[in-house]
Order: C-alpha cells, then sequence, then structure tokens
C-alpha cells in the first residue's frame, strides 16, 4: 500500500460498521467484509472536494487535507467519484484481496517456519502463552539473577487481561533501584508490528543476559516492563474468524460499545495529560480518534497508567505503533516547547541515527504536534508530564509502501529498528556518576561563606570528565545559576557558597559531567535552598523591601502627605514639611539598605 509518510491511517469505525453489515450478508465466509470496496488515492484540492470525496467512502487519514489522500470508496460509488472529475488513482478495486493475500503470507509463514513465534503476527492467545514462556526461564539458573516476570495491569472492556513482562536483574540490598523503562505496544488495534516488536524486544531481553553484552549490560543497570498489547479487544477484532477474531483487519480503536451504537474509544486520545484539547481529538463516537467521555474513561489506558504509576524511578517511556518511521517527542497536545528540550532534542537525533544505522531505512525526529499533527490526550505526554520519564512515541516500518499489512518476513527487521533505538534511550538513563551530598545547609551564617561535603563516585565504566563538578546557585526562581567549582577530588569535594547579607533565599544544586558529556545533577529536579537570617527592621524601609531607598520616600510622602503639623516621623530636617530634603538627610544618616 502506498501512503505519504505523513499521511495517517484512520479507517474509521464507520468502515468497522459497513463492513459489519457487509459481512452479515455474507453467507460465505470466504468473501471478506471488505469485498469489492475500492481503494483510491484522491488529490484533494479544496474543502468541498473532500467532503464530496468524504459522502461516497472513508478517508484512512486521521485529518485529511490537502494532497493526496486515500479513501476506502463504497463497492457502488466510482461511478460517482468519476462524476466529481477529482484527479484520482485506483490502488485496488477490491480492498479484501489485499487483505486475502496477506492473511496468506501470514498462515504460509506460519506453516513454513513453525515453531519460529516471528515468523508470522500472532494472536492475542499466543502472545499472553508466550509470555508464559517467556517467564518460565527465569528459573534457568544459568545465568544467574535473571528476573522475568509476568503482570497483568488489569482488564479491557470485554474482561482480557492486558499482561505485560517485567525484565530485570536484583538490585544490591541498599542500593538505589535502578532506573525504570516502560514500553508499550499496540494500543491501535491494527498496528501489528508495534506488537510483534515489542515482543521480539522482550524476547530479546530474556534470552540473551549473560550472552549478547549490550543486554547484559542494559539489564545491570535498568528494568524493562513491556506491556506489548495494551488494546487486546481491539487486537483481536483484527484478527480472522478461522483464528477466533472479528475478522476487520483496519480496526483502530479498542472494542467499547458507545452510547449511540457504535464500537470504540482511541486508547491514545483518552490518557488524561491534554485530553481534549486544541483539537487534537473527536468527540464523535464513530470517529476514529474519539476521545471516550472522559480522561481514562476506557479500562485499558486506566489500568496501564495506574500500572506506570507503580514503577519508579520511571526515566523512560517509549509507546509503539506503526507507521511512518518516525520518532515522536513531548508535546503531543500542543505545538507549545516542552520542557527539558536540551535533552529531548540531542536524544531523538540519537535514537533517530541508531535506528537508522541497522537497515539504513530514513527515519525523523521530532516534536510529536509539529512533526506530525496535534494529538491529545496521548501517552506519552502523560509520562512525561505525570512521571517526568522521557517518553516518546516510535511509528515504526515503513512509509507506506504496506502500511499497518507489514509482511511477516519484516516482523524481525521492524523491530530489530524499534530495539537500536530502545537501547539508545536506555544507555542515556543509566547511571553514570552519583553525587552524594552531607549536609547541604537549609540555614546559612550572616554573611558567612558555607561548606559542604560532596562525593562522586562514577558507575558502569563512565568516568568524571575533568573539572566539571560545580555547585550552581541563584537568588529566586528564574536567570542564570551562578558556578562554584567544587574543590578537593578525585572522589570527596567541597562545596562552597558564597557569604550573603540578611534576607537572602539561595537556590543551588550540584552537578557534574560524565565523560559522555551527560550532566548529571544533585537533586535532580527541584534546588536545595538555605537562607540567611530575616534582616532587622529597619524604620526607613518603608515598603519593607530591605533597602533604604528613594522608594521609601514616597512611601512616607503618600503617608503623611506633603504637609502637617511638625513633627513628623518623616521630617528629618525639623522643617515642618515632608519632601525631598528630608529624603537626602535620611539617607546620609542611616546609609543605603539594612542587609
Ligand atoms: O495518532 C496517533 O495516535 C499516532 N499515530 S498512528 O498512526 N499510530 O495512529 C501518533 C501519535 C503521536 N502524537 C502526536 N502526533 N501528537
Ligand atoms: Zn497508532
Amino acid at each position: 500500500m502506498h501512503a505519504s509518510p505523513r499521511l495517517r491511517w484512520c479507517v474509521s469505525a464507520s468502515l468497522g460498521a459497513l463492513s459489519l453489515v457487509a459481512g452479515a450478508a455474507s453467507a460465505d465466509d470466504a468473501i471478506g467484509p471488505y469485498e469489492n470496496f475500492k481503494w483510491v488515492t484522491v488529490q484533494i484540492d479544496s474543502p468541498e472536494s473532500l467532503l464530496a470525496v468524504s459522502q461516497l467512502g472513508e478517508s484512512l487519514a486521521c485529518q485529511a487535507g490537502p494532497g493526496p489522500v486515500d479513501f476506502v470508496i463504497e463497492p457502488d460509488a466510482m461511478e460517482a467519484l468519476e462524476a466529481l472529475g477529482v484527479p484520482y488513482v485506483l490502488r485496488s478495486n477490491n480492498i479484501q484481496h489485499e487483505i486475502d493475500e496477506e492473511t496468506r503470507a501470514n498462515e504460509l509463514a506460519r506453516a513454513e517456519r513453525g515453531q519460529d513465534f516471528f515468523a508470522t503476527y500472532r494472536t492475542i492467545g499466543e502472545i499472553w502463552t508466550y509470555l508464559d514462556t517467556l517467564a518460565a526461564l527465569d528459573t534457568v539458573p544459568n545465568p544467574p539473577g535473571h528476573i522475568i516476570e509476568k503482570f497483568n495491569t488489569g482488564d479491557s472492556v470485554q474482561g482480557r487481561n492486558i499482561y505485560g513482562l517485567r525484565i530485570a536483574t536484583p538490585t544490591p540490598l541498599g542500593a538505589p533501584p535502578k532506573p525504570v523503562f516502560l514500553i508499550s505496544a499496540t494500543q491501535h488495534a491494527r498496528e501489528w508490528a508495534a506488537g510483534s516488536s515489542a515482543m521480539w524486544i522482550a524476547d530479546r531481553l530474556c534470552r540473551e543476559y549473560g550472552i549478547d553484552p549490550v543486554v547484559t549490560q542494559l539489564l545491570d543497570n535498568v528494568d524493562f516492563h513491556i506491556i506489548p498489547i495494551v488494546n487486546p479487544d481491539g487486537y483481536n477484532h483484527t484478527f480472522p474468524t478461522a483464528q477466533g477474531g472479528g475478522n476487520t483487519r483496519l480496526w483502530r480503536k479498542n472494542r467499547r460499545l458507545n452510547s449511540g451504537g457504535s464500537f470504540g474509544v482511541d486508547l491514545n486520545r483518552n490518557w488524561s495529560v491534554g485530553w481534549g484539547l486544541n483539537g487534537g481529538s473527536s468527540t464523535s463516537q464513530t470517529s476514529d480518534t474519539y476521545r471516550g467521555t472522559a480522561a481514562f474513561s476506557e479500562p485499558e489506558a486506566a489500568a496501564v497508567s495506574d500500572y506506570a504509576l507503580t514503577l519508579s524511578p520511571l526515566k523512560a517511556h517509549i509507546d509503539i505503533h506503526t507507521y511512518s518511521q518516525l520518532v515522536l517527542g513531548p508535546w503531543g497536545y500542543t505545538t507549545t516547547a516542552p520542557p527539558r528540550t536540551s535533552e529531548l532534542n540531542p536524544l531523538a537525533a540519537a535514537m533517530v541515527s541508531a535506528i537508522e544505522s541497522v537497515n539504513g531505512t530514513n527515519w525523523t525526529g521530532g516534536q510529536a504536534s509539529t512533526t506530525l499533527y496535534v494529538a491529545s490526550g496521548v501517552a506519552p505526554d502523560w509520562t512525561f508530564q505525570t512521571m517526568n520519564a522521557l517518553s516518546w512515541t516510535f511509528e515504526l516500518r515503513d512509509t507506506g509502501t504496506f502500511g499497518f499489512t507489514l509482511p511477516a518476513s519484516q516482523i524481525v527487521p521492524a523491530a530489530t529498528e524499534a530495539w537500536a533505538g530502545i537501547v539508545a534511550l536506555a544507555q542515556h538513563i543509566q547511571v553514570r556518576l552519583r553525587l552524594n551530598l552531607s549536609g547541604p545547609p537549609s540555614s546559612l551564617a550572616l554573611s558567612t561563606p558555607a561548606n559542604f561535603g560532596v562525593s562522586i563516585t562514577t558507575e558502569n565504566q563512565y568516568t568524571l570528565q575533568a573539572d566539571s563538578a560545580n555547585l550552581m546557585w541563584r537568588e529566586g526562581d528564574s536567570g542564570a545559576y551562578n558556578e562554584v567549582p567544587l574543590t578537593g577530588g578525585p572522589t570527596n569535594f567541597t562545596a562552597t557558597l558564597p557569604a550573603f547579607g540578611c534576607g537572602r533565599t539561595i537556590n543551588y544544586f550540584v552537578q557534574a559531567t560524565a565523560n559522555d558529556g551527560l550532566i548529571v545533577r544533585t537533586p535532580t529536579s527541584n534546588d536545595l535552598s538555605a537562607s540567611t537570617p530575616a534582616c532587622p527592621g529597619c524604620l526607613g524601609d518603608a515598603n519593607g523591601d530591605m533597602n533604604i531607598d528613594f522608594k521609601d520616600i514616597t512611601t512616607i510622602l503618600s503617608h503623611w502627605g506633603m504637609s502637617g503639623a511638625a513633627p513628623f516621623d518623616g521630617d528629618a530636617d525639623y522643617n515642618g514639611v515632608v519632601d525631598f530634603q528630608d529624603i537626602t538627610i535620611a539617607l546620609g544618616a542611616w546609609g543605603g539598605g539594612c542587609g
């Protein structure tokens, strides 16, 4: 199938409804529900032409705009399309043929390659069973210390469990917990290569600890939690009837029965951060981007988010989708730039180049809302905002040749690409340096520098960049930090806050740079703060800003007026009038400040 890389494939729920009708009308199971539906690419040049073509079928683009747009046209509507006079290319006279072809190829692969789990796309039952197979591997004593646990995050609308796999190694007693990496996939039912890739990554982590040095190093330092099929009902619905499915290959949403009688909520519009904002989702129950009645109205999104909340410290999250070969970062719900761009941007670039280097495919990275389109209520926005995790959407292979129906022969190539991106991110979140502060002050003696101890230890073969350890401080919550190099070393350092006057609150943290250039700071997000004693009350400080200056005069003059019976406090020269001469005298007598 061909589509522009930026074109999104969003077969709508009403196609599902049409297909149900078509399916019901057919007694013969060999005739699929898309029998005689046409697949055309129409050149859209105006809202009018979009509207007119939309009457004849369903757009496959979530947000169709000017340019080529793919449509599934109803079997008897081709003459009407012709009559519109809009340019179009007929891609398939019977879209069911493409789907049948895919089914045949999958069955062939299944038969030919026998036991290989990744030779073909697997049913939901096969996937859950395979998680048991992988979980059973952790009883193997060699290599020791490999933890594989199957977990259940909760139940779907139709009551299916939503399973995942935790793959980790034990953390020594007393050591801080390892950073956690969450991989979720297949919120969208038809995106089969997302689920197979998540399973392939799980398989590799389970089987190659102690064998593949990359896997060993990652698992010694990072805990992985992988939820391969977030939408088990929808996923099952995309499988052929013969495999227990609903025979609707291009289904996207979950299987919620909406109040109007249609099915499905888009799980990737149902998360609470940005939910319903900026036109990035639909209120129409039949839309493929229907957001649901409320944030987390859907048990699948709620279960996975509740599970994510138990992960500590969650440092990274990748939500796997197909297709378009994109790495999409926060925000999805707004075109406003996210925080942490200095961390997000180079990481996205590192993931893109790691992925591209596997097979030479071309990928693009960027902010989701500007690189693709605004979508609100998406999972990575939630983990980024709520849990401060570094979060992206991966849109795997391809760029439209096959689209959602990626041949089974590409299961492993697609997965190895996803793996390369995950490894790049996992290496980033690994611990490099540990900075321990001893006795960082919260109160400071007046006009006296304050020292505290900092120990810096290295982990995972990283080293400390020379002269990179600094105390960073500033007054208040904005503006540049002042940098004070730590003294001593190589492990135990001294940090020194300079002397400050009264009534000052100083925010500070300590940072150091690892040999690969990554800056590590303690505390990781919020600053520490320390204050000097409050200033003594000053008679001249009429506005209480801890400085005696002309502003105080204004306060005094407005309080007393410019005339009155002497003596007044403000009448410094006792001439019976409060005026600017008094200020000069006052400042001369008292000095310029309190501190
Ligand atoms: O629309 C989606 O949910 C994702 N694309 S898909 O074709 N797999 O449905 C993209 C979500 C990424 N976020 C934004 N574009 N904001
Ligand atoms: Zn998707």
